[in-house]
């Protein structure tokens, strides 16, 4: 590396290379050097939200001259790479994270000390970056935690949002959105003014024949609106390693403005060209597990993989390999079907801008590609009209018409004479308009498709994708359950837990490996370690008691079960059985004399989560929540045997908080409906139990934990169909405790009955899709067994010792190693760390 430096001015390169702080002192000087230069704020009335920035400047210098080093090893070593393309990357905040990865917190917090600042409050003053919806978004967030520390050579790939995912606020009961603006000060990211790409857009295709005969497509004219990247440090724990996640921001290609159009006096169209460019990557789409086939999100899509992959292509070209060296240098992984059109990019490039045969072409893009199904659900499964495409990508249109093409002559060939299969598998849908099917593309340029759990890599084989997988056979589907990294899900978020588990298991191992949990087993009788146990899950209640008497007035007894379900809103997840069943636990406490009522157990059912703003039933949900917590929370006779909380604006900062909290959480999605999950790992992880439907990773998660561990109710996902068909076909009638529910709602005890109806009539009369009427049994039932293991503490604790000990299956440490092995074919990147002053 050093060698790279010419002779003559080599000494002094190194002389004055920079070295980071390396003890107290040094960061306390940094962080003043930041303030009153960086900042430009005299001493004298530095605040909290000062010192976070000099604080988060300080160690972003660290980062940067971590992650140039680590660029240089990765280009050094000339390895392949793997590039995770997301269009959604949910991080939270970067502070926190970045201390303790480099293992730096203790110093950060004597040094704030010694400046006068709590480092608790400075923590707190930091905005989380919110560049996605819910589960797929914070997946991508923990996969570039172990990528990073587990030394694989990987890159991040996503759009930098102006505006992330809107900040929710409640007012009187309803949700209201507020934007998200986020970028006001984000010491995080290096805008990278020097890496740009422009894009094209609209245009037409133009054949001609060149000098050998052959025939060559141009596309032409359109618009082109310029791609800037942002570069994110991504820092591995306890490892030097310091990848990149890089965040394209859209600008118009002709600079500030277009000087033609301004100096000949047509300022107003200039300033809107501008305006138009930004728009692409101004704001982050609210909708999670629902696809709207809007023409923005398509021209943020195709906007985003034609950046990174001319990113791409340009870094594999400098090593100045041939082109079917492609695959053995770069591995792509697609997260869920929102980069697909990479894999028509890819195929445009190789063809048209680099003379390749198709079929060495094709070749070429399907060992790159890798694609992750995240949802079955219909509503979610992307598919982009043929008209639409066919005016913003009018070549990439031809293209996907020869892969479809030449992929039904394979299935022809194999198959002959089978026109059902045909239409099928088709990638465009012959409807009106015809739809290109995005997930059916996908899978026919990647070499391999996965779930995201056991039971949804089963459902994805054997219904929405089992005809490709007579095609292709079975080999190309296969499973990797999801994971959470242990960094930011217990260490950040439980820092006494975290040390307590160190304690009993020989140090922070269990943080690079988490089978080591196993070891707090043999501890599980040792009584002063049950009581520190305890203590923790009590002084973490404490906290989001007091959080949610300063956000909702509401008090609630620390000593209560505390009951959480926070997620994104969705008819699926089902928070309508919850609340409705927080609606019976309430009726069912009325009708008891008070002596009787004195022996129950108290409860606190805590809610949070957004509703995508156009999803008028979800906001029904979070409304009647707040109208049945503004009764039973006033009720004299009821006080602390009941309280009903919506915690606003749910968010990862707020997850870490509330999920060390918890005592049970509802996991009750319709069985089949939620893929994995994966919130569910975060609370058992955190010495919480769950209660759960036979869904995603639940079924895991109890085969790890053992069945005495998790409250499983409710029906399975082989008896979901004939269920629903009978409830069109048959004779179908509600539960009789959910109609005293529904009864009660249309009393008006809960506020203006109509405001409910449509939750109602969803079960009523239209067929209860998500068998909420079917598992409401069940579901009391198993609440019941709660409520009688809960006043047993000793039994419980245990419960939850146990578990926490099983749960080493879950890290996304062991789900990525799957993925490098399995699907990506890469190794990680050996540190000589003596080399690493
Ligand atoms: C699953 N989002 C979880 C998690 O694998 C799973 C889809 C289309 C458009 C916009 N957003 C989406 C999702 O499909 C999504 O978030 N899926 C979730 O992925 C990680 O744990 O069960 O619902």
């Amino acid at each position: 590396v050093e060698a790279s430096i010419p002779e003559p001015q080599r000494e002094a390169w190194l002389r004055h290379q920079c070295s980071g702080f390396k003890d107290k002192d040094g960061f306390e000087r940094e962080v003043v050097r930041h303030v009153e230069t960086t900042l430009a704020r005299s001493l004298y009335n530095c605040d909290e939200s000062a010192a976070y920035s000099a604080c988060a400047l300080a160690f972003r210098d660290r980062l940067i001259l971590e992650w140039n080093r680590t660029q240089q090893r990765q280009t050094f070593a000339d390895s392949k790479r793997v590039y995770y393309l997301s269009l959604e990357f949910l991080m939270g905040r970067a502070l926190d994270n970045a201390m303790l990865n480099v293992g730096q917190k203790d110093l950060a917090k004597a040094g704030l000390a010694d400046l006068g600042f709590r480092i608790e409050d400075v923590i707190q003053q930091e905005h989380d970056a919110a560049l996605g919806n819910g589960g797929l978004g914070r997946l991508a967030a923990c996969f570039l935690d172990s990528l990073a520390s587990l030394n694989y050579p990987a890159w991040g790939y996503g759009l930098r949002y102006r505006y992330g995912i809107f900040k929710q606020e409640i007012i009187d009961g309803y949700q209201v959105e507020v934007p998200d603006y986020w970028l006001d000060f984000n010491p995080w990211e290096f805008p990278r003014h020097d890496v740009t790409v422009d894009i094209q857009f609209y245009g037409n295709v133009v054949k001609s024949t060149d000098g050998s005969g052959k025939t060559v497509c141009t596309w032409e004219g359109g618009e082109t609106v310029r791609a800037v990247a942002y570069d994110v440090p991504i820092p591995g724990y306890d490892t030097p390693t310091t990848n990149n996640l890089r965040l394209w921001s859209s600008k118009a290609a002709s600079g500030e403005f277009d000087f033609q159009k301004f100096n000949s006096g047509d300022y107003e169209s200039s300033v809107a060209d501008q305006q138009r460019a930004e728009t692409i990557s101004a704001v982050l789409y609210p909708n999670d597990n629902l696809d709207r086939g809007k023409e923005l999100r398509l021209k943020q899509q195709y906007f985003w993989v034609a950046a990174s992959l001319y990113d791409i292509v340009r870094r594999f070209k400098k090593t100045r390999r041939s082109w079917k060296e492609f695959p053995d240098q770069v591995a792509i992984q697609l997260n869920d079907t929102h980069p697909t059109l990479a894999i028509v990019e890819l195929q445009r490039i190789l063809t048209d801008l680099e003379g390749l045969e198709w079929d060495e072409a094709w070749n070429i893009v399907t060992h790159t590609f890798g694609y992750t199904n995240h949802t079955v659900l219909p509503e979610a499964l992307e598919k982009w009209s043929v008209p639409l495409i066919q005016h913003l990508l009018p070549r990439h249109l031809q293209i996907i018409y020869d892969i479809n093409l030449f992929f039904l002559q394979t299935v022809e060939r194999k198959f002959p004479g089978d026109r059902d299969l045909l239409r099928d598998v088709s990638i465009i849908e012959e409807s009106q308009p015809k739809m290109i099917r995005m997930a059916y593309l996908a899978i026919v340029g990647s070499h391999k498709v996965n779930g995201v759990a056991e039971l949804h890599s089963d459902l994805i084989r054997t219904t929405i994708f089992k005809d490709f997988v007579r095609i292709f056979g079975p080999d190309k589907f296969t499973n990797v359950t999801n994971g959470i990294t242990p960094r930011r899900w217990l260490h950040q978020a439980n820092p006494r837990l975290s040390e307590l588990i160190a304690s009993k298991t020989g140090g922070h191992e269990f943080l690079t490996d988490l089978t080591v949990l196993n070891k707090l087993e043999l501890h599980i009788n040792d009584k002063a370690f049950r009581k520190e146990w305890a203590d923790i899950k009590l002084a973490n209640k404490v906290r989001l008691a007091a959080h949610i008497k300063t956000t909702t007035g509401v008090t609630v007894n620390p000593a209560a079960l505390f009951d959480v379900q926070v997620k994104r809103i969705h008819e699926y997840k089902r928070q309508q059985m919850n609340i409705f069943g927080a609606i019976h636990r309430y009726l069912t406490l009325k009708a008891m004399s008070p002596k009787e009522r004195k022996k129950q157990l108290p409860r606190v059912s805590i809610f949070g989560g957004k509703a995508a703003p156009g999803y008028w039933m979800a906001k029904q949900i979070i409304h009647l929540i707040n109208s049945v917590g503004a009764v039973v929370n006033n009720d004299p006779e009821i006080g602390d045997l009941l309280k009903v909380v919506f915690l606003e604006d749910y968010n990862v900062s707020k997850a870490e908080m509330i999920i060390p909290a918890s005592d049970i959480s509802e996991h009750i999605s319709t069985a089949g409906t939620e893929a994995s999950g994966t919130s569910n790992m975060k609370f058992v992880l955190n010495g919480g139990l769950i209660i759960g439907t036979c869904d995603g990773a639940n079924i895991e998660i109890t085969r790890e934990i053992s069945e005495q561990n998790i409250f499983l109710f409710g029906h399975l996902a082989e008896e979901v169909e004939e269920l629903r068909h009978s409830h069109v076909y048959g004779t179908h009638t509600v539960d009789p405790e959910l109609a005293k529910v529904f009864d009660e709602i249309e009393k008006g005890t809960f506020g203006s009955p109509q405001d409910f109806a449509g939750m109602i009539s969803a079960v009523r009369e239209h067929g209860d899709y998500y068998l909420v009427s079917d598992d409401f049994a069940s579901y009391l039932e198993t609440q019941g067994l709660v409520d009688e293991a809960y006043r047993n503490q000793e039994e419980w604790v245990s419960k939850c010792i146990t578990s926490v000990a099983r749960m080493g299956f879950f890290s996304s440490d062991r789900c990525i190693n799957e993925y490098a092995e399995e699907i990506w074919n890469i190794e990680p990147l050996r540190i000589d760390r003596g080399s690493e002053a």
